[in-house]
C-alpha cells in the first residue's frame, strides 16, 4: 500500500469553507492542500472529480466491547470499527466502564480490548460511585491518560445509577479537573417504577420499555442536570437527546447564556416507535424483530425525531453521536418475557454519516460545510483534538472521505460489516455514498472492499479543554465557596 496518496480535483469540504482542490497525503499526515498539485512517479492518484473530499467522521458515543446486562457487546474494537471505516467514520470516542468501581482497571481493560483497533479512538470514561479513590482517579485519567471527560448515569437503578449527591461532586470535580461532564439523562428512580407497573398490568413486551420510560423522564433529568450544572457554574454535556422535553431544556439553558451542549443519536433523528405499535408485530412470535429497536431512551413518537433535526439544523444541538452498543438477536431476545432482559442498544457507526447526509443534507436543513461541522469538526474541537482531526489542512491527521453525492447507499444486515446479524435501519437507502475512506493515510475502503488491519488504529490521548472554560464569569467561578462565607446580618429590630 502506497503511503503517498494526491485526492485530485475533489471538492475539498471543512467545517468552514469549502473549495475545489487536491489533498496531498504523505505518511498518515495530510502535507498539502491546493489546486493542481503535481507529484512525481509512484504516488497513488485518487480521482475525486465531482465528488466531495471531507474529514472522516468522528463518533462521540459508541459502546465497543461492553459488559453491559449480563451479557457482552457484539461489536468489539475490530469488528465495529472495520463497520465504522465501511461508512466513512474514521475514530470514535468509546465509554471506558470502572471495574467494580475502579477507574484505573476499567482504563487497563479497555486499553486490552483496544488492540484490536483498526481505526483511531479516545475514551470517555463513566463514574459509576464516589468516593475520595474515585475522585483521585479522575485526577490521573486526565493528567496522565488523556481521557477529558466523564459520564454519570442518572439511569440504570442498581447497577450504574448515581445519586444527585454524586453527580454534585462529579461536577465539581470535572470543574476543578478542566474535563467535560457528560449526563445520560433519565430519571432512574422513576423508571424503575415505571417498569413495576408495566409488568404488574401484564405488558411484558417490548412496548413496555417505552411505555415506562416516557419523554417526561428525559426531560426531567435534562432538568435537573442542567440546572446542577449551573449551580456548579460548569459545561454540560448531554448524551443522547431523545425527546423534545430534553432538547426544549438544553435550549433555555443555551439561551441563556450557559454552557450545554447537545448530542442527538442518529437512532433519535431517523427512526420512530410506530414499529411498536403495529398490530402485525404485537405478536410473540414477532416481537424478537422489534427487540432490535429497544434502546434507552427509547425511540420516541415521530415528532420528536423531526424536532430534533430542526434543533440541529439551528445549532441547539450540536454533533450526531450514535451510541453504538450492538447485540445479535439471541442477545435481544434474552428478554422475550420481560423487556427489562432486553440489552439495551441499536448500531449506527456505519450508518451514521450516510442517514446524517441523506436526513439533513438532501432535506436542505443542513449546509455540505455543517455536515461536516456536526460528524466531525465539532466533536474534534469539543474534545481538544482539533485541528489534528475534524479538518482537512496541511499538518492533519489523514483521515479523510470521498463522498459521492450522486450515489446511493443500501442497508442490510446482509452486507453491513458489523458482527450483528439484525440492523435497526434495515432496508433503508437514500443520497450519497461514501466510497473511499483513508483512514491514518491509508485507503481503507474503496470499491465496496475494506482493507484493515487489527492493532493499527491509535490512542488518541485528549488534553483537559480550554477553550470550553473561556468566557466562564471569572467573578462567577467561586459560587460555590462564596455560598459558605459568613454573611453579618443584623436582626431587624421591629
Ligand atoms: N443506552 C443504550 O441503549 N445502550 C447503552 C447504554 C445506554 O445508555
Ligand atoms: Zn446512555
Ligand atoms: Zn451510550
Ligand atoms: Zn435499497
Amino acid at each position: 500500500v502506497s503511503s503517498k496518496i494526491l485526492i485530485a480535483g475533489g471538492t475539498v469540504v471543512n467545517a468552514d469553507h469549502q473549495e475545489v482542490a487536491d489533498v496531498y497525503v504523505e505518511d498518515g499526515v495530510i502535507v498539502d492542500v491546493r489546486p493542481n498539485i503535481k507529484v512525481s512517479d509512484g504516488v497513488r492518484i485518487v480521482d475525486a472529480t465531482g465528488k466531495f473530499v471531507m474529514p472522516g467522521g468522528i463518533d462521540p458515543h459508541t459502546h465497543l466491547a461492553m459488559e453491559f446486562m449480563g451479557t457482552e457487546t457484539i461489536d468489539n474494537f475490530f469488528s465495529g470499527q472495520a463497520a465504522a471505516l465501511a461508512g466513512g467514520t474514521t475514530m470514535h470516542i468509546d465509554f471506558v466502564i470502572p471495574v467494580n468501581g475502579s477507574l484505573s482497571k476499567g482504563y487497563e481493560a479497555y486499553v486490552e480490548k483496544a488492540k484490536l483497533s483498526c481505526m483511531d479512538y479516545g475514551f470517555h470514561m463513566a463514574i459509576t460511585k464516589w468516593d475520595d479513590t474515585v475522585s483521585n482517579e479522575m485526577e490521573i485519567m486526565v493528567k496522565e491518560k488523556g481521557i477529558n471527560s466523564f459520564k454519570f448515569f442518572m439511569a440504570y437503578k442498581g447497577s450504574l445509577m448515581i445519586s444527585d449527591e454524586l453527580l454534585l461532586e462529579g461536577l465539581k470535580q470535572c470543574k476543578s479537573l478542566g474535563a467535560l461532564a457528560m449526563v445520560h439523562a433519565e430519571n432512574g428512580d422513576a423508571v424503575f417504577e415505571g417498569q413495576k407497573r408495566m409488568i404488574e398490568l401484564g405488558i411484558t413486551g417490548p412496548e413496555g420499555h417505552a411505555l415506562s420510560r416516557p419523554p417526561v423522564l428525559e426531560g426531567e433529568a435534562t432538568a435537573r442536570a442542567i440546572r446542577l450544572a449551573a449551580f456548579v457554574n460548569t459545561p454540560l454535556y448531554v448524551v443522547h437527546v431523545m425527546s423534545i422535553d430534553a432538547m426544549e431544556e438544553i435550549a433555555r439553558a443555551r439561551k441563556s447564556g450557559q454552557k450545554v451542549i447537545g448530542e442527538p443519536v442518529v437512532s433519535g433523528l431517523v427512526l420512530d416507535d410506530s414499529v411498536l405499535w403495529d398490530p402485525d408485530f404485537i405478536t410473540a412470535a414477532k416481537q424478537v424483530t422489534i427487540f432490535v429497536f429497544v434502546m434507552s431512551p427509547p425511540i420516541r413518537a415521530s415528532g420528536h425525531g423531526k424536532a430534533l433535526q430542526a434543533a440541529l439544523s439551528t445549532g441547539i444541538l450540536k454533533l450526531v453521536g450514535t451510541d453504538h452498543c450492538t447485540f445479535n438477536s439471541t442477545q435481544k431476545s434474552f428478554g422475550i418475557d420481560d423487556f427489562r432482559k432486553i440489552p439495551n442498544g441499536v448500531n449506527g457507526l456505519e450508518e451514521r454519516m450516510h442517514l446524517v447526509w441523506d436526513t439533513m443534507v438532501e432535506s436542505g436543513q443542513l449546509s455540505v460545510t455543517d455536515f461536516v461541522r456536526v460528524t466531525s469538526t465539532e466533536c474534534a474541537k469539543l474534545f481538544n483534538i482539533y485541528p489534528r482531526k475534524g479538518a482537512i489542512r496541511a499538518g492533519s491527521d489523514a483521515d479523510i472521505i470521498i463522498f459521492n453525492p450522486n450515489s446511493t447507499f443500501h442497508i442490510s444486515a446482509s452486507s453491513h460489516h458489523s458482527k450483528s446479524d439484525t440492523n435497526v435501519y434495515e432496508g433503508r437507502h437514500g443520497k450519497g455514498k461514501v466510497e473511499v475512506t483513508i483512514a491514518g493515510g491509508k485507503i481503507v475502503w474503496e470499491n465496496e472492499e475494506l482493507k484493515v488491519v487489527p492493532g493499527s488504529g491509535k490512542y488518541i490521548s485528549m488534553p483537559p479543554f480550554n477553550y470550553l472554560y473561556n468566557g466562564i464569569d471569572k467573578a462567577d467561578e467561586n459560587y460555590l465557596t462564596s455560598l459558605k462565607a459568613p454573611v453579618n446580618r443584623i436582626k431587624p429590630s421591629l
